[in-house]
């Protein structure tokens, strides 16, 4: 049985992460997980890693797509934060965001980490932004760093 899997340093890495202003409040606990993983486990050095900060979800992944087609990085990291409110609007943007980096992901064949919280409430959003229940910037860091070593290993 042959078995392909990553492990997390990627010391030469180049990583963008695109970071909502929306809820900046949350987003830059998410970003603050972000950056100390891919540093301290991924050994990414401060240089290699470029900060793209853009209005809301809804924005994210136009910035991911022009950041994609660049072809300067290794992996996109998304952050942000959608609260449930009382209307539609949660789904409209949750989704867009969600369906928009995902198009990226696949179109052009680099790893795009979802690191947005989708929640319903602000407290659900802060727990999961570096309190009880971990920190989704953290999550969707390892990931980028699994799936930068993780596609380098599999030839096309
Ligand atoms: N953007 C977010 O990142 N999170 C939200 O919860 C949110 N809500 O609830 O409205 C939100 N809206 C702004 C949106 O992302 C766009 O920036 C805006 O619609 C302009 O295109």
């Amino acid at each position: 049985m042959k078995v392909i899997e990553a492990n997390l340093a990627t010391p030469n890495a180049k990583v963008a992460i695109v970071i909502a202003r929306f809820n900046s409040f949350i987003n830059e606990s998410l970003l603050s997980g972000a950056v100390d993983t891919l540093t301290r486990q991924g050994g990414v050095s401060d240089d290699n890693i470029t900060v793209v900060r853009v209005p809301g979800a809804v924005e994210i992944p136009l910035a991911a797509k022009r950041i994609a087609a660049s072809k300067k990085y290794d992996a996109i990291i998304a952050l942000g934060t959608v609260i449930r409110g009382g209307t539609y609007h949660f789904e409209l943007v949750a989704n867009e965001c969600h369906k928009g980096l995902a198009q990226v992901m696949m179109e052009y064949d680099i790893p795009v980490t979802f690191g947005v919280l989708t929640t319903e409430s602000i407290e659900q959003a802060i727990e999961r932004a570096g309190t009880k229940m971990g920190n989704k910037g953290t999550e969707a860091a390892l990931s980028a760093l699994e799936m930068i070593n993780l596609v380098n290993q599999i030839e096309v």
